[in-house]
């Protein structure tokens, strides 16, 4: 009488499984252990072991199926083992499933009956040992692939999607010199210009399209954009600051400053308040150090502030910002914002900012979230100052408002730093004399 075997439960909330490939055949003999075929959940790729020895009869399961779990997947003959009539266990080294709660998994993989003595020994908690963690496959992993089980798993290993592989074998069959090329090509290619994951449809089809070459300051920014937006885990936090005030002293003293070569804007006050802040808060001037698992504190303040040109952005940096008062800082800014502009900054004015401001108040908006200018532990984004009205404890006057956003890498820096960070900031701007103090 042959032996069913049967899909196992495969972890939380997976009711049924896509087989991806048969590995055995009708007549061949297979050991305990030997993987019969491999499915694949909406979480991961796993090989379904065979319960015991014995010879396959009939292979019910063909690649591209759906099964239960439950449901037969093949039958064996030749078993001796009364094991084999329940479902197989994944063994460790074979389970692929991410597993979260302990208890899900004992209560969805029920010890089998017990018919000898061992196995009416209580059941050994098999969830332990299912708890082995891989990434997760993306969606195209979940396609049907080419590929042999030992394949995959070394795609896994080293973090590469096997849909993305193009395999170079009989029918595109992918071997683990392809994964390694294409580990290959994907180190070598910069952050941010690697495949797209999914091809861009064809826009022809809805109307005309033109195409144009990237600019090579467009291709960095989106290189640096797109590696901080994957590498720092980052979070923005927004306050207002009251600069009614301060733009009263900015008009009045915008001849002095204009006499001495600058324009007195709300940028150079920013530079110079955000300097001091970096002074007070240290761990905003610093960055991670992940590799060497360690932080790496500047003793120097250089503010790198965001320049809108026609050739796109470019972010020049006054150095040693806190030493310098707020009419040289306006000086330096009007030069290097009109150099920027005219794209003649040398490399050496593009480099070593420790803390970025982006100010689009001169151009409007509400508020914004920046991108951190990683290795950078924050940047400031600035928005358009507004009237509105303030309750003063008596009555609503109309008070400036400055919209100030925060955004912070969250590896170093917590909310409640960052919140008294931009507190700070903005009572500098209320009372500028604080600045003296400091
Ligand atoms: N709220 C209200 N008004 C503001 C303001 C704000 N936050 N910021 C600037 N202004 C005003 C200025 O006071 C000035 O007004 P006046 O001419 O009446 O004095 C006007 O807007 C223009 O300012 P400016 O741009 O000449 O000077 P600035 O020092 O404030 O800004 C610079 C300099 C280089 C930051 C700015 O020109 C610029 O390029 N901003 C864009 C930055 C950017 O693109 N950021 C996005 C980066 S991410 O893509």
């Amino acid at each position: 009488m042959p032996t069913p075997v049967k899909l196992p439960a495969l972890g939380e909330n997976i009711d049924s499984a896509d087989i991806v490939n048969v590995l055995v055949a009708p007549g061949e003999t297979v050991a305990k252990d030997q993987p019969l075929l491999e499915v694949e959940t909406g979480k991961a790729s796993v090989e379904i072991p065979s319960p015991a020895d014995g010879t396959v009869k009939d292979v019910l399961a063909k690649a591209g199926d759906t099964v239960a779990v439950g449901g037969t997947i093949l039958t064996l003959e030749g078993v001796t083992e009364p094991a084999a009539t329940a479902e197989p266990e994944v063994p460790p080294d074979r389970a692929a499933a991410v597993v979260d709660d302990p208890k899900e998994v004992e209560q969805s993989a029920p010890a089998p009956p017990p018919a000898s003595p061992e196995a009416a020994a209580p059941p050994k908690p098999a969830t332990p040992a299912r708890l082995i963690e891989v990434p997760e496959p993306g969606p195209s992993e979940r396609k049907l692939v080419p590929a042999a089980p030992t394949v995959r798993r070394f795609a896994r290993q080293v973090g590469v999607e096997i849909g993305e592989v193009r395999g170079s074998g009989p029918g595109g069959r992918i071997s683990i010199d392809d994964v390694k090329t294409h580990a290959k090509r994907l180190l070598s290619a910069p952050a941010g210009s690697r495949e797209p994951r999914k091809e861009l449809p064809d826009f022809t089809a809805w109307g005309e399209v033109e195409l144009e070459p990237m600019s090579s300051i467009r291709k960095l920014t989106a290189q640096a954009m797109a590696y901080s937006w994957t590498t720092v885990p980052q979070v923005t936090h927004h306050d207002f600051a009251d600069v009614t005030r301060l733009e009263e002293l900015r008009k009045r003293y915008s001849p002095r400053v204009e006499a001495a070569g600058g324009k007195l804007t709300m940028t150079a006050v920013l530079v110079r308040v955000i300097a001091s802040a970096l002074g007070v808060f240290p761990k905003f001037n610093a960055s991670v150090d992940l590799a060497g698992q360690r932080i790496i504190h500047k003793r120097y303040i250089n503010v790198g502030v965001a320049v809108d040109t026609e050739h796109g952005l470019l972010v020049p940096v006054i150095r040693d910002a806190r030493a310098k008062s707020i009419s040289e800082i306006a000086a330096e800014l009007t030069t290097l914002a009109s150099r920027a502009r005219a794209r003649k900054l040398t490399a050496d004015e593009l480099q070593g900012a420790t803390f970025t401001i982006s100010n689009l108040g001169g151009i409007g908006g509400t508020g914004f979230d920046p991108i951190v200018n990683w290795p950078e532990a924050a940047v400031l984004g600035v928005s358009r100052a507004r009237r509105q009205p303030v309750w003063d404890g008596e009555d609503f006057r109309p008070r400036l408002l400055l919209p100030l956003s925060l955004s912070y890498d969250h590896r170093l820096i917590d909310g409640a730093d960052a919140a008294r960070f931009l507190r700070w900031v903005c009572e500098a701007l209320e009372e500028p004399l604080l600045l003296s103090l400091e």
